[in-house]
């Protein structure tokens, strides 16, 4: 509506009236015409529809960035698979002035090399007429390219009856980045084995709906699936002998995700939670009854967290390990007679070597070059002793973030009220709503969270119906972590079409995402 018209024809009120009614069909464009999931920081749209070209190209004149890994190209070919929607393309209709020939991207920084607080942000501007169109891409990095064609593909329609891939809403003008740069994902793969095609496939969906962290939480007291050379008898603990990870299998996995800028988070979780390593190295344990946490007074446990953790180092590059430390009960420490008189020689009262135990493996995560993170109850229980760099990871009701970053510690939300998938109670709402920052006001208190990351424990789940419970749940977290907080929704009903529409998307890329709770078609008419 042409404000100008308006001003020329009627008085101030007239004029202030259109005003309202111009900005209200604005807020409707932005939230009825555009299904972006994740909602990008900034976008503007026209009402042009344009035909993908059958052979759409790739051009990276003037970018700096060589690809001479192809991560780029095969990002881009990625897309094009999904907006093909598996089937031929018959190319643009009428004429020439509506066809998109293809992308044109420009990255700044000429390396790939994905870490911690990479740049992500991308601009993608789709003009709506020209000679021959080309989208266009700005980005420093190759991080944020991957970015940009996500979101180009999910501006792409498959048109059943022409053939034809349509991009509607031309000219388009998005600039965007993440909120927060730790949007995290945690799988279990100690209570149910995931095979690798699945967790590959979970990583397919997370860069689809922008998340950027895998939490892989491998081992825990059930069982021990990864191949650990320096200490090779930890596998024995594995269910069975196909229900195991090589070296090889974990470098796979790392390089799969980071090709979609995608960080590995690996954990070990000590010295509770680790049953499963003493089926190959039985001393571990306390005693043969009474098997967790693992024997503080034993000096192989340090040394077997020391092999460990330098296997790591040459399978997992990101900067952070997780070290676990939470729901360590002591008690077996206090009933084994030779740890009994070990405490008693050393002074050490049960709590005391409960912090003895994690402060020693932050020293050793430290020498391989992580900087560690621990479950909240490190924190809870000896916060202050903790190595500063540690980050402490949420996950208890209570709302420690608040503390934690009060006390110069960086921090983690995972509240399980709010972001725990096991709890199927927990609704898509509900993890939509979870606010990072609620209760921290202080900006350079804000800054110490580094984001969040919903949690898929695995005594549930398992290669069957994993899919259905991350998604669309975790998506919803995904736009809380990613979308500037002023654009978020106050109610989550105003995003409900827009979220049902993405998880369609999900189910038409093969991923197994649920139903949001409503019955009805997955995306409305129109
Ligand atoms: N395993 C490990 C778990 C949980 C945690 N650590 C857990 C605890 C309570 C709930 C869900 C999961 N299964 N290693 C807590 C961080 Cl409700």
């Amino acid at each position: 509506m042409p404000l100008r018209e308006v001003t020329g024809g009627g008085g101030r009120r007239v004029f202030l009236g259109f005003v309202v009614v111009y900005l209200l069909a604005f807020v409707v464009v932005v939230d009825g015409d555009v299904h972006l999931w994740p909602m990008p920081a900034s976008v503007s749209r026209g009402s042009r529809t344009l035909y993908l070209s059958s052979d759409l190209a790739l051009k990276t004149d003037g970018s700096k960035f060589s690809d001479g890994s192809g991560i780029l190209k095969d990002g881009f070919e990625r897309m094009v698979e999904l907006v093909r929607e598996s089937r031929s393309v018959e190319g643009q209709v009428n004429g020439s002035d509506n066809l998109l020939a293809g992308l044109h991207v420009v990255v700044s920084s000429s390396n790939d090399s994905l870490y911690y607080g990479v740049d992500e942000s991308y601009k993608l501007s789709i003009p709506a007429t020209g000679n021959l169109i080309y989208g266009y891409i700005e980005a420093s990095t190759v991080y944020g390219a991957l970015h940009a064609f996500e979101t180009f593909s999910q501006l792409c329609d498959f048109n059943l009856m022409t053939r034809t891939i349509e991009l509607h809403g031309a000219p388009w003008n998005i600039i965007d980045q993440p909120r927060f740069s730790y949007r995290g994902l945690l799988i279990d793969t100690s209570r149910h084995y995931q095979p690798l095609s699945m967790i590959k496939k979970v990583i397919d969906a997370m860069a689809y709906s922008k998340l950027n962290v895998l939490h892989w939480h491998i081992v825990d007291r059930e069982s021990f699936p990864i191949e650990i050379p320096s200490y090779p008898k930890l596998w024995n603990g594995a269910y069975s002998y196909s229900e195991r990870y090589t070296v090889a299998d974990a470098k796979e996995i790392v390089q799969y995700a980071e090709k979609r800028g995608i960080n590995v988070l690996a954990e070990i979780d000590v010295p509770g939670h680790a049953i499963s390593w003493g089926i190959g190295y039985p001393s571990l344990w306390p005693s043969a009854n009474c098997q967790e946490p693992l024997d503080v007074s034993n000096e192989l446990a340090f040394k077997v967290i020391d092999g460990i953790l330098s296997d790591f180092s040459k399978i997992f590059k990101f900067k952070f390990v997780h070290l676990g430390g939470d729901e360590v009960n002591t008690s077996c420490w206090a009933t084994s007679s030779h740890v009994n008189k070990w405490l008693d020689n050393h002074r050490l009262n049960e709590s005391d070597a409960y912090k003895y135990f994690v402060l020693r493996t932050q020293s050793i995560a430290a020498k391989h070059g992580y900087e560690p993170i621990n479950w909240e109850e490190t924190f809870n229980n000896f916060g202050n002793k903790l190595n500063p760099k540690t980050v402490v990871h949420n996950w208890l009701g209570g709302g420690v973030a608040p503390a934690v970053v009060a006390a110069g510690l960086r921090c983690i939300v995972s509240n399980q009220d709010k972001w725990y998938l096991d709890h199927l109670d927990i609704t898509w709402q509900d993890f939509y709503m979870n606010e990072p920052l609620k209760n921290i006001s202080k900006p350079e208190q804000q800054k110490l969270i580094l984001g969040g990351e919903v949690c898929m424990w695995g005594e549930t789940v398992d290669a069957s119906d994993i899919e259905q419970t991350i998604w669309p749940r975790a998506a919803a977290a995904a736009e809380r972590l990613w979308t500037p907080l002023e654009m978020l929704a106050e109610d989550p009903k105003q995003v409900t079409t827009r979220l049902a529409r993405f998880r369609c998307l999900l189910d038409r890329r093969g991923v197994a995402a649920a139903p949001l709770a409503a019955p009805g078609r997955g995306v409305p008419l129109g």
